[in-house]
C-alpha cells in the first residue's frame, strides 16, 4: 500500500523535490521505510534521484501500468477505470468479458497478448514495446451504427500519432493504419447488441510503437514507431493521446457523424485505388470509388458493376503514393 502511495506522490510531483520527512509523515510510515519503497520503485525502473532534499522522480519507466495512465490523463470517461495486465491473451478477449457489468470508457491494457487477435480470426502479433488495448465504450446508438465508432477509433489513432509525433498516417479500409504502404496500426471493434440497442462496443487497438518491426514477415508490410522516428516514444504518452482524440472522436459521432466521415475520407489509402477484394463469397479487382456512411467500400468492377462490400480484405495494387523525383 504505502509502495502505490509513494509511487503516486512522487508522480504527481515529477520533477520536484519530496522532503523524505515530509512524504513519511503524510504516509504514516518510517524514513527507513520510504527508503526501502524507493529502492523497489527504482528496481521497477522508475529514476529516482536522492539528496539531502529528499527525493526527486526523474524520468517514468516505459511501463504501462493504471497510476501512470491516470496521473495526467485528461478525459471526461474514457481512463476512468484502467485495468492493466503484464500478460493477457487479448484485451479484446478480457474486455468483452467484463464489458457488461464494466462502465463507459473502461481500458483494458497489457503489456503483452500473447493470443492477440486481428479480424476474421487472424492471429495478431503483440510483443513487448507495444500498445495493445481495449476500450470499452456505450455510446448510445443504435446496432446499426457501430461502424462508426470503428471509424472513429482509426480517425482518434491516426490523430494522435499525427500530433504526436507528426507522423503522416491514412488508412487501409477496412481500418488499417498505415505510414506510407506500411501498416502501423491495427483496430478490432467488436460489439454486444440487442435488436434495436447496442449493449457495448469494445474497440481493440494495436500499435506498433517501440519495437524492431523488422523481426516481422515482411510480406506483413509493418512497421513501428521507433523504426520511423529513429526512437523509442514514452508508449504512456500515446495510451493517453489515443484516450483523449478516441473520446472526442465518440462525442463526435454521438453529436454528428459528418466530421469523422470526412476526415476519414481525407486519410483515405483506398478510395482512387485499383484493388482487389477478397470476402468469403470469393475475389474480383476493381476500382475503389466511395466509401458509405455504414462503412461499406463502394467499388466499379472491372466487368462495370459497383459492388458494396461491407466485410473483406482489400489489397492495393499498386503504391497509394507515387513519388514524383525532380
Ligand atoms: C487487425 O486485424 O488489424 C486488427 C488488429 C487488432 C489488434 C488489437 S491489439 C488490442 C486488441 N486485442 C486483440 O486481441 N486485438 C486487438 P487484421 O486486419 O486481420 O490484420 C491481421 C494480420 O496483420 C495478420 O494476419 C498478419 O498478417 C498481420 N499482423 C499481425 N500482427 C501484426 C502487427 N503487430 N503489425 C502489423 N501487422 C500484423
Amino acid at each position: 500500500m504505502s509502495r502505490e502511495e509513494i509511487k503516486r506522490a512522487l508522480i504527481q510531483g515529477l520533477g520536484s523535490w519530496a522532503s523524505g520527512q515530509e512524504l513519511a509523515a503524510s504516509l504514516k510510515i518510517s524514513r527507513a521505510a520510504v527508503w526501502k519503497q524507493v529502492g523497489s520503485l527504482r528496481a521497477e525502473g522508475y529514476e529516482i534521484e536522492a539528496s539531502r532534499r529528499g527525493y526527486r522522480l526523474v524520468s517514468l519507466p516505459d511501463l504501462i501500468c493504471e497510476d501512470l495512465v491516470k496521473a495526467g490523463l485528461k478525459t471526461k470517461f474514457v481512463g476512468r477505470t484502467v485495468l492493466s495486465y503484464p500478460s493477457l491473451a487479448s484485451t479484446n478477449a478480457e474486455a468483452k468479458r467484463i464489458a457488461s457489468s464494466a462502465e463507459n470508457g473502461t481500458v483494458v491494457l497489457a503489456e503483452v497478448q500473447t493470443a492477440g487477435r486481428g479480424r476474421m480470426e487472424r492471429s495478431w502479433h503483440s510483443p513487448k514495446g507495444g500498445v495493445w488495448m481495449s476500450v470499452i465504450l456505450k455510446p448510445r446508438i443504435p446496432p446499426s451504427f457501430a461502424p462508426r465508432v470503428n471509424m472513429a477509433a482509426a480517425v482518434a489513432v491516426a490523430r494522435a500519432l499525427e500530433g504526436l509525433y507528426g507522423l503522416e498516417v491514412r488508412i487501409k479500409w477496412p481500418n488499417d493504419l498505415l505510414v506510407g504502404e506500411r501498416k502501423i496500426s491495427g483496430i478490432l471493434t467488436e460489439i454486444g447488441a440487442e435488436m434495436d440497442s447496442l449493449d457495448y462496443a469494445v474497440v481493440g487497438i494495436g500499435i506498433n510503437a517501440n519495437f524492431n518491426s523488422d523481426l516481422f514477415p515482411e510480406e506483413w508490410n509493418a512497421t513501428s514507431i521507433s523504426r520511423l522516428l529513429g526512437r523509442d516514444v514514452l508508449r504512456v504518452g500515446l495510451v493517453q493521446r489515443v484516450l483523449k482524440e478516441l473520446e472526442g472522436a465518440c462525442e463526435e459521432v454521438e453529436a454528428s457523424f459528418d466530421r469523422v466521415y470526412e476526415e476519414w475520407m481525407g486519410r483515405s489509402a483506398t478510395l482512387g485505388q485499383r484493388v482487389r477484394i477478397i470476402t468469403r463469397s470469393g475475389e474480383f479487382e476493381g476500382c475503389a470509388q466511395a466509401l458509405e456512411a455504414d462503412g461499406a467500400l463502394v467499388v466499379r468492377r472491372d466487368d462495370g458493376l459497383l459492388e458494396r462490400v461491407l466485410a473483406g480484405d482489400c489489397v492495393h495494387l499498386r503504391p497509394a503514393t507515387v513519388k514524383v523525383e525532380e
